[in-house]
């Protein structure tokens, strides 16, 4: 595999599930596949999960780790063919992408969504120039529309935790403060279809996703219809696709709560604000898989390296 962008570089789901959670029963098989390669993690966000499980999972395989803020520490970068950088920005992405790749065998890039403009969300400058200039492997560690690695940990954890074969699974919209990306709900989606499960997404009016992404798939605006019968609620936030980047809805009424999730079990991607996404007798609770999900961040990470270290040695 030469790219890990989105879950469609996925060839075989279950063959990968499979393969996950046999590097976790034994994460240090592998030492010397990464041996002499280096890893870059190149931060244009924050992040806890996706930078410490995919420092472990390359660590897991014997590759030196470099990591750059690149968005805090870095010059700021322009990503515009023939742009006059006359303005902030300092250096561009062809210049930058290309010196990183001197360094490092393979980029791994965290870009969130602007939400500001959705022409440029979509064209996905950051990931995609890097993609374009680097000439190296990139992998995807939330860009504006997807967020793979977080995908593939969540069907792992589903894997293993689902009772019956073809379990209900619902993706519950949840308020926040703040407008939040579509980069997870829409990977979730993604994977759900390429999963065998019963699967609802439920949110209030005007916060429907990317219609190219949830085609297809059952859409509940009443949240306790969806709930009913639920084996997993698979709780985010997002902002609206349609009147782009904006909250239009803060009711603490969609907050996951303990009498709604009945027997259900709960899972986000974290980070999560209590008792307005979700309530602490959740989290706190036994329902709750949130730290079993990001424990198989490292192993989603640590398959998707293994799988390019294996076509680039
Ligand atoms: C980010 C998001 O919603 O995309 C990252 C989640 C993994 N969350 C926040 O910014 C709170
Ligand atoms: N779930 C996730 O990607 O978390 P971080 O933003 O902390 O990396």
């Amino acid at each position: 595999m030469k790219n890990y962008l989105s879950i469609q570089d996925i060839n075989n789901l279950d063959q990968w599930v499979k393969e996950a959670m046999i590097l976790k029963r034994d994460p240090l098989a592998y030492q010397e596949l990464g041996k002499n390669r280096t890893i870059g993690l190149l931060f244009f966000n924050s992040s806890l999960r996706t930078r410490l499980s995919t420092h472990k999972a390359a660590i897991n395989l014997g590759m030196d780790v470099m990591v750059m803020n690149i968005g805090k520490d870095g010059w700021i970068l322009d990503f515009e063919d023939g742009s006059i950088m006359d303005q902030h920005s300092a250096e561009h992405v062809k210049e930058a992408a290309q010196v990183v790749a001197q360094y490092c065998d393979l980029i791994a890039v965290r870009a969130f969504a602007s939400l500001e403009n959705k022409a440029n969300d979509e064209a996905e400058l950051v990931l995609n120039g890097f993609k374009k200039y680097a000439g190296v492997p990139i992998v995807n560690m939330e860009s504006s529309i997807h967020h793979p690695l977080q995908a593939l940990a969540d069907a792992i954890t589903i894997q293993e935790h689902k009772k019956t074969d073809r379990p209900r699974v619902v993706l519950s919209w949840a308020p926040h403060p703040r407008p939040l990306p579509h980069a997870v709900a829409n990977s979730f989606v993604e994977m759900m279809k390429k999963m065998d499960a019963e699967f609802v997404i439920t949110h209030p009016e005007g916060y429907e996703l990317n219609p190219d992404i949830t085609a297809g798939c059952q859409l509940e605006y009443d949240q306790q219809k969806a709930l009913a019968g639920a084996d997993f609620v698979y709780v985010k936030n997002w902002s609206s696709y349609m009147d782009y980047g904006k909250v239009l809805h803060k009711d603490l009424d969609w907050m996951m709560t303990g009498n709604k999730m009945g027997q259900a079990q709960f899972m986000h991607c974290l980070p999560v604000r209590r008792n307005v996404v979700v309530e602490d007798a959740v989290l706190d609770g036994p329902q709750s898989l949130v730290h079993q999900q990001a424990n198989n961040r490292t192993y989603a990470a640590q398959l998707v390296l293994k799988k390019i270290l294996e076509t680039i040695k």
